[in-house]
């Protein structure tokens, strides 16, 4: 039976992937932790602060955790203000997590890592899964860490982690908080209330995304896995689409013909500069069997519908 510990599960994907575990596992089985509970949270949940080594060893011994979903992590633009503070935290939640599992005997971690790993000096367009990693931000840098240290556990002390690369994570469920591809979400938040956007990227900052669903389906299938199939213990590319603000205002206007969109680039743009325009995700497809469902068109009619009712809901 598997008794799972999710970190940083108020954030945006812990959200959605707290869920979609309660319903693989069982409710009783997920222990969903964070700093703070988000409000629509139903099932166990523990305020755990991860930068504390005893207070993560405690709580998976005594919950004699098998699976932790590790995903607490400062993102790439809100980690900039204070980059000391975001490698600390980066860093030293990675450490505890890893080395708590491995002293519990913890039979697997998830990881993720990310499209900001990538950096100067890259193929920008289908970004191979192996190239030089010199990223420009301290998130990029805490991930590029990170994904050697999954490697490293896994090969001194055969600890089973896995990882993926995550694009931009696009969701109706749920708010992103500190990120270069946060414009992506709020777009669609300003299109169903009807209001003018402005956006904080370029109109053609082309950046790899991936629909949420699509997001959680990839984390679970490469956790589902045989352990021989993961050949890649540092993290896996992986690709949903990819697009540049005008092109989803486009896909978004076939829908809501009069939303209107302006463009007032800030600090975030050179991040965005430095990343991938589109990934090449072959191994992961070769390895695990990864396929995307989602294009921008069918993932901005999902968005929209989802929104629409859930700000009639909240309205009434
Ligand atoms: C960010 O923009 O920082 C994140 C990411 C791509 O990892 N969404």
């Amino acid at each position: 039976m598997e008794k799972i510990l999710i970190t940083g599960a108020s954030g945006q994907l812990g959200i959605v992937l707290t869920k979609a575990l309660q319903k693989k596992y069982g409710v009783e089985n997920v222990i969903a932790s964070d700093i703070s509970k988000s409000s629509n949270h139903e099932g166990v949940f523990e305020i755990l602060n991860v930068t504390n080594y005893e207070a993560v060893d405690n709580c998976i011994s005594r919950h004699k955790i098998t699976q932790v979903y590790h995903l607490v992590a400062i993102l790439s633009a809100k980690g900039e203000a204070n980059p000391l503070n975001t490698w600390g935290i980066n860093m030293n939640t990675l450490f505890n997590v890893f080395e708590a599992s491995r002293l519990n005997g913890v039979k697997k971690v998830f990881y993720p890592s990310s499209i900001a790993v990538f950096g100067e000096d890259i193929e920008y367009i289908n970004t191979p899964q192996s190239p030089n990693l010199t990223p420009l931000t301290v998130y990029g840098m805490s991930k590029a860490a990170g994904e050697n240290w999954a490697n490293y556990y896994y090969k001194k002390y055969g600890l089973d982690i896995r990882s993926v690369r995550y694009p931009g994570v696009i969701g109706y469920q749920s708010l992103p908080g500190g990120g270069t591809t946060d414009y992506a979400v709020s777009i669609f938040h300003s299109a169903v209330k009807n209001e003018d956007f402005n956006c904080f990227l370029e109109s053609s900052t082309t950046l790899p995304m991936i629909f949420m669903d699509d997001a959680i389906r990839a984390t679970l299938e490469l956790m589902d896995a045989p352990k021989e199939n993961i050949k890649v213990r540092t993290s896996y590319n992986l690709a949903g689409m990819s697009f540049n603000p005008k092109q989803i205002y486009d896909s978004i206007k076939k829908i809501n013909p009069n939303f209107k969109i302006s463009y007032t680039p800030d600090f975030r743009q050179e991040i965005a500069n430095s990343w991938p325009k589109s990934i090449d995700d072959s191994q992961a497809r070769k390895d695990w069997g990864w396929q995307p469902k989602y294009n921008l068109d069918t993932m901005s009619k999902e968005m929209m519908e989802n929104l629409k009712e859930y700000y009639n809901l909240v309205s009434v």
